[in-house]
């Protein structure tokens, strides 16, 4: 028994409070990559953060797995309008690949195993807003949707969310990754719509 009559059913949705609008909500997980999808080792695995400075700080796979694990709840929200409640996602914070990072660049740029690219301001990854995650529904996160792992922003759309991920660089400049090149928004929060520039 639907719980709302025919016909009532799109109002109702357009107003869920937990759906930014133009938004729609999806229960299945759509794949949407740019090229092709690379395939790491875990023995070659690696994740890096570089600084203003070029001071570089590198984690193994073994070394990221014995920082504090977190388990992540969260809605996300793709750019070309799905979105999708309540995922759940195992990683670490990037507060904790922060935290011992001497750094004042106000901007970092996302890059992933393959070359994608996304920039993101360090003030939406801090705060307990962002992950490295390695982990999709209890199991290992599957190549499609960027294991080994992934960046997880999820309160900005899906595309600052890098798959592949290989390592930050904290830039000094907020400068455009690959759909910001290409005409994505710079900030890309769902719920203020920053689709495009
Ligand atoms: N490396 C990489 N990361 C990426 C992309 C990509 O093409 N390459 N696409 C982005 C976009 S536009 C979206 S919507 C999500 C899609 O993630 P999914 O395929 O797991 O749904 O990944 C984002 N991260
Ligand atoms: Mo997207």
């Amino acid at each position: 028994m639907a719980e709302f009559s025919r016909g009532f059913g799109a109002r109702r949705r357009a107003s869920d409070p937990q759906l930014p609008p133009g938004q729609y909500l999806t229960h299945d997980f759509p794949v949407l990559s740019a090229g092709p999808t690379p395939r790491i080792r875990l023995d070659d695995w690696q994740f890096a953060i570089r600084t203003e400075t070029g001071a570089t700080t590198t984690w193994t796979w073994d070394e990221i797995h014995a920082l504090p694990i977190e388990d992540v709840r969260t809605d996300i929200h793709c750019v070309t309008r799905w979105s999708k409640f309540g995922t759940s996602w195992r990683g670490v914070s990037v507060d904790t690949l922060l935290a011992d990072i001497d750094s004042a660049a106000p901007s970092v740029m996302a890059h992933s195993y393959g070359g994608y690219t996304t920039n993101v301001p360090v003030k939406d990854l801090m705060g307990g807003k962002a992950w490295v995650v390695f982990e999709f529904d209890g199991k290992p996160l599957t190549p499609e949707h960027g294991g080994p792992a992934r960046l997880l922003v999820p309160h900005l759309y899906f595309w600052k969310s890098a798959k592949w991920v290989r390592g930050l660089v904290m830039q000094p400049r907020d400068d455009p990754g690959f759909w910001e090149q290409n005409g994505y928004n710079m900030h890309g929060d769902p719920w203020r719509e920053e689709r495009y520039w």
